[in-house]
């Protein structure tokens, strides 16, 4: 059922215990969102936890509140309410197990929430989900420590590419500018955002040695077979950096994850990734998709970049 973000605040505020958790590989506004939202219910002498069923990368370590995210362990915790944050509840892994008596409030700004069982805030016209709850603890005249707005900005400035991408609005910048009046200092999660470990670096030095564009110049790839892909921990920003090439509308990243397995990333600045990735299995949105192909990386590398041109039409 659909409510009202008054509703929203009523409903944290009459619950007795409070489990909060968000969606599995969490993100910045996942875990902003979440521990924000957690400060501020603690704050008001709600007994609150926090779950989510993954692992939290070292990079959010210094939100205050991160130590205390804990994995569910499949024993009922007590709460009255569960809260879904930055994504539906078929995203959180095993965490509803853990609040099987609970009520489910979900607050989102991904368009894909289902209007489920539960109660639903969505707002698919703020930036993250830390902005609504941003919003939400404006309504309720919430003290904003830095302890809730450290999170909230982090949500609200990784969900946006630092108030650069076209979900960026006046309010996300008020949102922000609130926040760092609060105390944040946006140089200080800038920084803990953007480190990456050495290896890391090394590794994306030597993917970007497999670069290619096409002839027309409208798509940009990377291809790394299975050798290079086992002495990455991770591909994580790799296509950003061919994303940037003047004339390029689609950048690809392939990588080969096992025997004739490629898994295939998609950004574009127009085109429809996402009709490519439908095509075989994958999804996404319009300018970010991907799929996974049973083929080798030559195979692959053949496939997407003919099933792109022909998505793409005629260069003009
Ligand atoms: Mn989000």
């Amino acid at each position: 059922m659909r409510i009202s973000l008054e509703e929203a605040g009523r409903r944290l505020l009459q619950a007795h215990k409070i489990l909060i958790t968000a969606h599995v590989h969490p993100d910045g506004d996942a875990i902003g969102a979440s521990l924000g939202l957690m400060h501020y219910l603690r704050g008001q002498g709600k007994e609150t936890c926090l779950f989510i069923d993954d692992d939290i990368p070292e990079t959010f370590s210094l939100l205050p509140g991160a130590a205390a995210i804990q994995r569910p362990d499949g024993r009922d915790s007590g709460a009255d309410l569960l809260v879904v944050l930055d994504s539906g509840i078929d995203r959180i892994g095993t965490v509803q197990a853990c609040a099987p008596e609970a009520a489910v409030l979900n607050i989102d700004h991904h368009v894909s929430s289902e209007d489920g069982a539960g109660y639903l805030y969505l707002d698919a016209a703020r930036a993250a989900t830390a902005e609504i709850i941003y919003e939400l603890l404006v309504l309720l005249h919430a003290d904003f420590t830095l302890a809730i707005a450290m999170p909230l900005y982090t949500g609200i400035a990784t969900d946006t590419g630092f108030f650069r991408y076209s979900n960026t609005t006046p309010y996300t910048m008020r949102a922000g500018a609130a926040l760092i009046a609060a105390g944040v200092q946006p140089n200080i999660i800038s920084e803990a955002m953007e480190a990456k470990p050495y290896a890391l670096v090394k590794g994306m030095a030597a993917a970007m040695q497999t670069i290619e564009v096409t002839p027309d110049g409208r798509v940009a790839g990377l291809f790394l077979d299975q050798e290079l892909v086992a002495t990455l921990d991770s591909t994580e920003g790799f296509i950003d950096f061919v994303r940037v090439i003047e004339g390029v509308d689609v950048a690809v990243l392939i990588k080969c994850i096992g025997e004739n397995i490629c898994r295939v990333s998609m950004r574009s600045k127009g085109t429809d990734v996402s009709a490519v990735a439908m095509r075989y299995g994958g999804g996404g949105h319009v300018r970010a998709a991907g799929c996974t192909l049973p083929l080798p990386l030559a195979e692959a590398r053949r496939t997407i970049l003919s099933a792109l041109a022909e998505v793409m039409g005629e260069p003009v």
